[in-house]
């Protein structure tokens, strides 16, 4: 035994020796941070071996540049590098603790106007523990200084250095690999930044992200005012036309925005087995005061959720590919719905039962203007299993708990809450499913309906408190679904949720219709038929708030209720829909019958018209985007947002919101002489009830 110890010691007296102990303390570290410093999320076994494995490669890589010098300036050079990436980690695991995400390039540069009051609030969120990643660096340096280990002055063998490298990097791949077959996307769609580094590691993430912002920048530098002098003169010569009828009706109202994940209009007054899926939403739907659109589409792409934010408040495309919100949501200037809204005097909140890393929403929340965001975190016992299902909290509980802060917003507000419980694989538990599973034999679509009738119920709970608290004839409440729930992959299964004998692509371009209805108290109703989508929402909106966007914003979309629209839908993909023609690939529908068409000439000219108009307003979108154009001009009467003025920390919202019930007592339960209203909401939520 002790011959051995003997031995071990005499090996770390050479140069491999070393780099062998300090690549184990690293990855000892670094993976004791991840279980204890950051909520990764590790579901799976083949997870858990991956953010295992992962500190490992980029370690024996860096750590492993060292071998290719020799004696003092080795040791040094490992003990730098060491130093580095413990110091990387050490920031990270310091801003995870405040804005649960990891650092990004642009936040270290303070670029973009990004100011975190990182600085300020440092000694306030660092717990003496942190320390700990630096233990291993000081021991190993007391080790060279007192001798206990000596500097080996041999040079290594450059063929040892050349393989250490070929190694790591072979093993980089591996991880890689392992990840992609997991977690398909993960680089291009790139979803939550926690993801990266669950699976490819912190050092990775790194260099993704310094790999982005460089991109980013090379478009952002390419661009000049002249490209937005071009987009201007576009949206001149197209206008959207006046809206007479709606324009201003809701002027002042409180205004919802409800988010229906994944929720299809096909669900619209849809039943199975005799009985209604979503009998609160069609209820809804039918209101005398709600505005219902049953030719709306989703135009997501593999931003999906974020995409369709984007939209929404934006009037702006996603990208082709991956995600707007991640990619420029810290960075670009914005013009969105929530600004526009709190220059008008209105509160700013959006809710989400999910962790503020997710789609960028953190960093992007505070682009679009929103005073506050209350993400996971602010939801009580939000971490407890039983309250959780899929992406985050389920939307009984996270509807319920959202009214005591609603009720806190003062008045008027602009409040956009996130539902999504309704999220692909459709699992719930037994105690929460009061509705049958279809039986297309297809196991992904079987529960949609299940997941789909507990989203209605808990929105019927949530409309009913609306009532209760004279907030549903005070409040503009838009309500969408943010993209399909069933994937074309399902032909089958929808052909059959549909009653067809099978689906053309016809079918399927219909089938990405979703429900977009504003219940306005100022106007009456009824179901407009329209053909439009998630990129017209804001400018109806803000016709309706007596916002006049028209030839002063910059929004793709038009007002849907103005009766010179031009109903173009364009998908991500250059297909599109109008009244006349659904365009699928090659292929093109009469949009009335769902007849394939033989184009006549005139057919065929209208249509590469049609084309041509998708291709302009994608390509503008696209170039707003990419080269952040808008921050080349200012709307008149809008104020420029500074991301610094917002804080969306627990604490700091927490004594805002208290702060404001003081200075401006207009909110429901500073008008309700203080009182929390929370016993107004009545829910069934099994989790609820049981804790009680
Ligand atoms: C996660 C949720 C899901 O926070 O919004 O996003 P999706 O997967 O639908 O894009
Ligand atoms: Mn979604």
């Amino acid at each position: 035994m002790a011959k051995f110890f003997k031995g071990l010691y005499a090996k770390l007296n050479t140069t491999l020796g070393f780099f062998f102990l300090m690549t184990a303390l690293f990855w000892l570290k670094t993976y004791i941070a991840y279980r204890t410093k950051f909520t990764l999320g590790v579901e799976s076994p083949i997870q858990q071996f991956i953010l295992a494995l992962n500190p490992l490669p980029t370690a024996l890589l860096l750590f492993g540049i060292a071998l290719y010098f020799r004696g003092k300036l080795s040791y040094w050079l490992m003990l730098i590098i060491d130093a580095l990436q413990t110091t990387w980690l050490f920031a990270n695991i310091l801003y995870y603790r405040e804005f649960s995400d990891f650092l990004s390039i642009g936040i270290v540069k303070g670029s973009g106007s990004v100011d975190n009051n990182l600085g300020k609030s440092l000694a306030g969120i660092l717990h003496f523990s942190d320390l700990f990643v630096y233990l291993d660096v000081l021991v190993l340096i007391v080790l060279l200084l007192t001798k206990l280990i000596k500097v080996d002055k041999r040079p290594l063998k450059k063929r040892f250095a050349v393989t250490m490298t070929v190694f790591s990097i072979a093993l980089m791949m591996m991880d890689y690999g392992l990840s992609v077959k997991d977690r398909s996307g993960l680089l291009t769609r790139t979803f939550d930044n926690n993801y990266i580094v669950k699976y490819l590691g912190l050092n990775e993430y790194a260099a993704f992200n310094a790999y982005q912002t460089h991109q980013q920048a090379t478009s952002r530098s390419q661009a000049s005012k002249a490209d937005m002098k071009s987009v201007q003169k576009y949206l001149k010569n197209n206008p959207a036309g006046e809206n007479f009828q709606y324009f201003g009706k809701e002027q002042g109202k409180n205004v919802f925005v409800f988010h229906l994940e994944s929720f299809q209009q096909f669900l619209i007054n849809y039943k199975y087995k005799g009985q209604e899926v979503t009998p609160n939403i069609n209820a809804f739907y039918k209101d005398q005061n709600t505005l219902s659109f049953d030719n709306f589409f989703h135009q997501v792409a593999q931003g999906k959720t974020s995409d369709a934010e984007m939209m929404m408040e934006n009037s702006l495309y996603g990208l082709p590919t991956g995600s707007a919100m991640i990619s420029y949501g810290t960075s670009n200037t914005f013009q969105a719905a929530p600004a526009i809204l709190s220059q008008h005097g209105y509160t700013t909140a959006a809710m989400h039962g999910d962790v503020p890393s997710f789609w960028n929403r953190g960093n992007t929340y505070k682009s679009w203007g929103y005073q506050n965001f209350f993400s996971k975190s602010f939801y009580p016992n939000a971490d407890k299993p039983s309250y959780n299902v899929g992406y985050g909290l389920k939307d009984k509980i996270f509807l319920k708990d959202s009214a005591k802060y609603i009720q806190q917003l003062p008045q008027p507000f602009y409040a956009k809450v996130i539902s999504v419980t309704n999220h692909y694989p459709y699992l719930l538990g037994k105690k929460d499913s009061s509705f049958p599973q279809t039986d297309t034999g297809d196991n992904t679509v079987d529960g949609y309906v299940v997941t789909a009738h507990y989203l209605d119920q808990a929105f019927g709970e949530f409309i009913n408190y609306l009532k209760k608290v004279n907030l549903y004839d005070n409040s503009m409440i838009v309500v969408y679904g943010d993209h399909y729930g069933i994937s074309n992959n399902h032909r089958p299964a929808i052909a059959k949720l549909l009653g067809k004998k099978k689906v053309t692509n016809y079918d399927l371009a219909m089938f990405q219709k979703v429900p977009f209805m504003i219940h306005a108290p100022g106007v009456q109703g009824g179901v407009n038929h329209t053909y439009g989508g998630e990129i017209d929402a804001l400018p109806t909106m803000m016709d309706l708030l007596g916002i006049k966007t028209t030839g002063n914003y910059i929004m793709m979309g038009q007002d849907l209720l103005s009766t010179q629209r031009n109903q173009i839908v364009p998908f991500r993909d250059g297909n599109f829909v109008t009244p006349q023609y659904t365009k699928v690939g090659s292929q093109v529908y009469d949009t009335a019958t769902g007849k394939l068409l033989d184009l006549t000439a005139s057919q065929k000219k209208q249509v590469t018209s049609d084309q041509d108009h998708v291709n302009t307003v994608l390509g503008l979108s696209d170039k707003i985007m990419t080269r952040d154009l808008l921050r080349f001009y200012t709307p008149t009467g809008f104020k420029k947002v500074n991301k610094s003025d917002y804080n969306y920390s627990v604490s700091s919202t927490n004594s805002r919101l208290k702060q404001e019930q003081k200075d401006n007592p207009t909110s429901v339960q500073a008008k309700n002489g203080g009182k929390s209203t929370s016993s107004d909401y009545k829910t069934d939520a099994p989790e609820l009830s049981k804790s009680k």
